[in-house]
Parts: structure tokens; sequence; C-alpha cells
């Protein structure tokens, strides 16, 4: 054990999620003692049994370790620790803004538990000067206690935001490997964060001021969906032109300073949908282009609707198969997907002619049961349904060979089943 892991010996996660989870596991599994708290009971007594309620490559392996060698330990009751990570959801609400409830009701949970020398790291996405705020609700609740070692002699606690950054799907690479960027609400506590991050992050732990990494996250994702808006948009113009907007953007990605990202049925997940506007809410009046952005990815997913519905309505009496519903490829996350979305308003449409192919789930979900959709294999929709709404890129997608898929009347909204021209 480092010198730096002896000093960080108890660490508090809060949250177990898509990232809480995996992040308590890596840190358990570089000799800390973890304690895991989340409020769902459910939660908690699936991770105490060495299992896992999300679906992330080698996580349950991983937690399995940790839980049986006692490193991790669940619970719904918030113990005193080194060090207090909060990665709990910040979603939007009906007006598209910000919902804290989650993070406030945390530091809440944990704000009598803090002792002299410890550290408090936000990992949820938050508004910009959320961290400051946060830790001005923790002083004046603890007047105790000082921010940052400003002072020597006042006994003090670190309050930092260090934004996850890992893809699902690759988490427990990307939580170990990606560059992290560290923003304390005083230079001290930054310094302090960075050590702690130190102890199990190999990529490069970054300095900056809280409301800088605040503003990068949202960045990051915003600058994911302004590039997916714009491959989306330019889908709907190459339409409009009957041109192929696939070999497109193919074509122009070879100029050596172009990299367009690429067009879909809409955007989903629980990050890129949702944290622009966080940006756009901070400052309504100077955020045209991120709005924008995010109403033309909403925008595709009636787009999408409207081109399926005219092959089914062309073709009377066939059978629909929608190939996918998970919100990207390979994962079997439905959250905010559009491709869900899509198959619901066309089962709402169509009923009982739509069936759904999504080999990472095992029941169909009831928004879709109850318009008469079903779930049915790939081999049983290649060979009954003759139009095919293909709307998530999953690779056993992509390697239905052409020979396969020849007969059927296709809408591929993710262009892996085009036949790109020659290159010599
Ligand atoms: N998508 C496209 N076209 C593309 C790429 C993605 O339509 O070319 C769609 C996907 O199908 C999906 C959505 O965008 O519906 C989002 O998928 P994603 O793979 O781009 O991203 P997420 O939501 O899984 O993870 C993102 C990542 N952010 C960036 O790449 C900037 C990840 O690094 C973040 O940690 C994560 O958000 C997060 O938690 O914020």
């Amino acid at each position: 054990m480092t010198d730096v892991q002896k000093e960080f010996q108890r660490v508090a996660v809060l949250g177990l999620g898509y990232i809480g989870l995996p992040t308590a596991a890596v840190i358990a599994s570089r000799g800390m003692k973890v304690i895991g708290i989340d409020t769902n009971e459910r939660v908690i007594n699936t991770i105490k049994s060495g299992s896992i309620h999300i679906e992330e490559p080698d996580l349950d392996g991983l937690v399995q370790k940790v839980v049986s060698n006692g490193m991790l330990v669940a619970t719904t009751t918030p113990e005193p620790a080194d060090v207090f990570v909060i990665a709990v959801p910040t979603p939007i609400d009906e007006a598209k803004r910000p919902d804290l409830r989650s993070v406030l009701a945390a530091l809440a949970s944990i704000v009598n538990l803090l002792a002299p020398g410890n550290i408090v790291i936000i990992e949820s996405t938050v508004p910009i000067g959320t961290t400051e705020k946060l830790a001005k609700m923790i002083v004046e609740q603890r007047p105790d206690l000082s921010l940052g070692a400003r002072d020597k002699t006042l006994p003090y606690v670190s309050v930092a935001y260090c934004p996850e950054r890992v893809l699902p799907g690759r988490i427990l690479t990307e939580l170990v490997n990606n560059d992290r960027c560290i923003g304390g609400v005083t230079p001290s506590c930054t310094r302090q964060a960075q050590r702690f991050y130190k102890s199990f992050v190999r990529g490069a732990c970054v300095a900056t001021t809280a409301s800088a990494a605040e503003m990068v996250k949202l960045t990051e994702n915003a600058f994911r969906d302004t590039n997916i808006a714009f491959a989306n948009e330019l889908s709907v113009v190459c339409d409009h032109h009957n041109v192929d907007v696939w070999e497109v953007i193919d074509l122009a990605n070879r100029h050596p300073r172009v990299n367009i990202l690429r067009p879909g049925p809409g955007v989903g997940g629980h990050c890129i949908a949702v944290d622009p506007w966080f940006i756009v809410d901070s400052a309504p009046d100077l955020t045209r282009l991120i709005r924008t952005s995010r109403e033309v990815n909403d925008s595709k997913i009636s787009w999408t609707v409207e081109r399926a519905a005219a092959l089914i309505e062309d073709q009377t009496y066939a059978n629909v198969a929608c190939y996918g519903l998970a919100f990207k490829a390979n994962v079997e996350d439905l959250r905010e997907s559009p491709a869900l979305e899509i198959a619901v308003q066309l089962a709402e449409r169509y009923g009982d002619r739509v069936k759904i192919v999504e080999p990472y789930i095992r029941e169909i979900p009831t928004v879709l049961a109850k318009h008469g959709a079903v779930l049915i294999g790939l081999e049983e929709a290649l060979q009954t349904c003759e139009i095919a709404i293909l709307l998530v890129d999953h690779d056993q997608f992509k390697m239905i060979p052409l020979a396969e898929r020849r007969h059927l009347a296709v809408l591929d909204t993710r262009g892996i089943w085009q036949d790109m021209p020659n290159r010599l």
C-alpha cells in the first residue's frame, strides 16, 4: 500500500449507479476500504450479495471480488470516512432545468459526519457555481470547519469538483486511464483532491478551479451533441437531395481537419441529451447554438418515425421489425433511448405488426407490449418481417450480410447496412 492509500483509508461513495458503483469497486480494488451508499435498498441488497444491478463489461467480477474480500461494504446509511465522493444523478425536470435534489440530499446526509482533514468531492454533473454553493452550505452548517488549509490553526475540510468522463461500455478502463480535471474551491482543496485521484487514476489529474471543471464537463457533452446535431441536420438535407449522407460524411472526413460524427435516430442516454440544457439554463440568451443542437437532435425522432411510416404504409400487410431499442450500440441501457421512443410511436400506429429485435433485453417494455408489439429473435425477424427499421448499430446487426437482408425494405438510421463505394 502506498502512503497516499494509507492516508485515504476509508472512502465513502454516495450513489451506486453507472458511475458510483464502478468508481467504488475500482477504489476498493486498490486497497482502500469503501463504504458504498445508496438510498435504494434493492440496490444495496444486490451489491451485498456480490451481484450488480447494471450491465457493464467486467464489473460483475470486480464487484464480487471486492464485496467478498470485505473492501466494499454497501449500506443505506452514510458512515464517517476520509473522502466522500458524491456520484448521484442530476436529471433535468419538465422545464429542462437541472434537478439537484439528490446532490443536496447526499450532502445533507454527510455534513454532520465530516471531520477535520476530510475531502468532499462532487462527481455528479452540476451547473456552474454549484460546488462553491455546496461548500458554503457545508461551512454554514459546520462553523467548526473552514474550507481548505488556509489557516493551519483552523480545522478544515477540502471540497472539489471532479467530473466523471467514462463511456458506458468502457467504464472500468476509462475510469483508470482517462485524464481527470480537478477543481477545488480553493487551491489547497484542489491539491488534496488531486492526491486522492492519483491513488487510483493512471491518466493525468489536471488542476483547475471548481467552476472551470463544472464547465468542462458540460462543454464536453455539449460539443458532442452539437457535432451529432450537425450530422443529423446533414442527414436530413442529404435525404432531401437524394444523396447518401454516409458516403458524404465518409468522404468529407478524409479532409485532414474535418471530423463529423454519425447521424442517427436521435441522441439518447443520460448525459449528452441532458447536459447541454444545464448550459442553456445558465445563460438562455447566450446559447442559441447549444439549444438548437438539442432541438435538432430531438427532432430526428419524429423525422425517423415519418420515414418509417412511409415505408410501412407502402406495404400494407408486411410485418415490421425494429432492430434495437438501446440508446446506443452494444449496451442494454434503454434510458432516454430514441430507438425506444421510435418503436413506441410505431407500435401505437401499427400495433402487433411491429416486432422488436433487441438481443440485450429479455422482456419487452410494457410501453410496447400494451400496443401488441412482441420481442422476437434475430433469425425470426429476418425470415418473417419484410420491413426492417434499423435503430441501433449493435455489432450483431452489423454482422448480418447483404445476402440475408437483400429481400427486406430497409430504413437504416445508423448507416451500417450501406454499401460503400469501391476504394482503390
Ligand atoms: N451518437 C450518435 N452519433 C455519434 C455518436 C453518438 O448519434 O456519432 C448517439 C448515440 O447513439 C447515443 C448518444 O449519441 O444515443 C450518446 O452516446 P455516446 O456514446 O456519444 O455517449 P454516452 O452518453 O454513452 O457517454 C457520454 C460521453 N461523453 C463524450 O463522449 C463527450 C462520456 O465520455 C461521458 O462520461 C458520458 O457521456 C457522461 O456520463 O457524461
